[in-house]
């Protein structure tokens, strides 16, 4: 992109292989100090980033098509971001904004009312993390209908405390022996194109869907139906369209709030600054994190006023919700990603990437599916010539890239789906080249 700078140069270069001394020395560290149930997908210590790239402890430049799993699309150190940082922390870091508050946070409420879908009347509240915002979308939710039950979908992910856990499709690693779990949670059948009957469409999976409820909850019944309108860490899978707009409309008729979570999917992610723009979707309550402040932690949930404004004061809140720092970050970040136009620059990079992994679908066959949107891309690898998972491939490319340097993330509830979530201020070189480190891993996989 023309209209970006970068304080590092954008090109990967090994000079260790991978992991190299230094980041192996701090295994060797962690390993005595640090919990063994957190992992890391790629053992190499990050020194610096920029643009697009990871620089090593052992001096390595990576190429980085995760970005922190979809934080960092302005960049891991956009200098626009860095600098309202160091600003807002030579004034205060923290005050607590349930003690004395500061403009910072209700200057990002402003932002999402203006961005989010909708152009109703809009409440904000601000948190640290995408589980926590989940956490309260349905607190507000129960709060505001009286009602208790709560459906998520197959394939969901939602976060990892105990509620967020409960709406959590995937059992290993996010759930498993972690017990017991929030009731009230009600999982209902997805639309998954690729291993949904052939021609079922979007409407008939949505049909399937809310019959079920009907039938195993009722309808009167359900306080909120929470969907990521882009399923995430399940898989990056689309549903057809018509499944999310016949889902809402039923919602609708019935009361029942509707929450999507943009928490992966948001601030131009896919193309449109919220996925559910895509659809003309307009959620009750929207919950958000992770892009919306250049890698500063905050989250937030924005919802129809009525819905929100039910919640008693003082029921809401936190002590770092909405920290005087993160919001600082959030504004220079949001500044950005207008300033550049990142919803378009998120679609011209699916066009580039789609193009070069279609070229490679006709290759090999062991793609059973490319899809996504936007920056927010994904293949399914499968046995040749069928929709058998195969996650063994799947891991094998994933190190492959990575000894090629080129930082690759997994996902999928199968675990054979490999993502491409670049940060949004990538250039077009560099992608291209990590791109074609991926058709060659996946080419000599397949062969092997
Ligand atoms: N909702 C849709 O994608 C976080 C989690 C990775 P937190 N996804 C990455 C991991 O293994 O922990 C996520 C999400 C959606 C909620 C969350 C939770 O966001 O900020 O991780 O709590």
């Amino acid at each position: 992109m023309t209209d970006l700078t970068y304080r590092l140069p954008q090109k990967r270069h090994l000079v260790t292989p991978l992991p190299g001394p230094r980041s192996q020395e701090l295994t060797t560290r962690r390993r005595a100090t640090v919990a063994a149930g957190v992992g890391s997908s790629v053992p190499v210590y990050t020194a610096d980033a920029d643009g697009g790239v990871i620089v090593d402890v052992d001096g390595n430049s990576l190429i980085d098509l995760g970005s922190g799993i979809a934080v960092t699309s302005v960049g891991a150190s956009n200098s626009a971001v860095a600098e309202a940082v160091r600003e807002q922390v030579g004034h205060f870091t923290h005050t607590c904004f349930m003690v004395t508050p500061y403009e910072g946070y209700v200057r990002v409420a402003e932002e999402l009312a203006a961005l989010t879908p909708g152009d109703h009347e809009k409440r904000t509240v601000l948190f640290n993390s995408g589980a926590e915002a989940v956490e309260n979308a349905v607190k507000v939710a129960r709060l505001a209908t009286g009602r208790n039950a709560v459906v998520a979908f197959d394939h969901a992910y939602h976060g990892r405390t105990n509620l967020t856990m409960a709406l959590t499709a995937k059992n290993m690693p996010y759930k498993h022996n972690f017990g017991p779990f929030a009731p009230e949670i009600y999982r209902m059948p997805m639309s998954y194109p690729f291993r949904d009957a052939d021609g079922l469409t979007g409407e008939q999976a949505a049909q399937r869907t809310i019959s079920q409820i009907e039938k195993q909850i009722g309808g009167d019944a359900v306080a909120a139906i929470i969907i990521e309108p882009i399923q995430g860490e399940g898989g990056f899978i689309v549903p057809a369209r018509g499944f999310l707009p016949t889902l809402q409309a039923w919602a609708n008729e019935n009361g029942v709030v509707f929450i999507a979570d943009e928490v992966q999917t948001g601030f131009a992610r896919t193309g449109d600054w919220f996925a559910c723009n895509d659809e003309d979707i307009v959620p009750d309550i929207i919950t958000m994190a992770k892009g919306i402040a250049g890698g500063m932690p905050l989250a937030a949930i924005t919802g129809r006023a009525d819905l929100l404004d039910k919640v008693h004061a003082g029921g809401l809140g936190g002590t770092y919700g909405g920290n005087p720092v993160a919001c600082a970050a959030a504004v220079a970040t949001l500044e950005e990603m207008r300033a550049h136009d990142m919803p378009a620059r998120a679609r011209h990079i699916g066009d580039l990437a789609t193009t070069a992994l279609q070229t490679l679908a006709d290759e090999v066959d062991v793609i059973g599916d490319i899809r996504g949107r936007g920056g927010m891309l994904a293949i399914e690898l499968v046995r040749p010539g069928t929709t058998e998972p195969d996650p063994e491939l799947t891991k094998k490319v994933a190190a492959q890239c990575l000894a090629e340097g080129v930082i690759i993330l997994t996902c999928g509830t199968y675990g054979n789906v490999i993502r491409l979530l670049p940060p949004l201020v990538i250039d077009d070189d560099l992608l291209t080249d990590g791109l074609d480190v991926l058709a060659a891993a996946i080419r000599s996989a397949a062969q092997a």
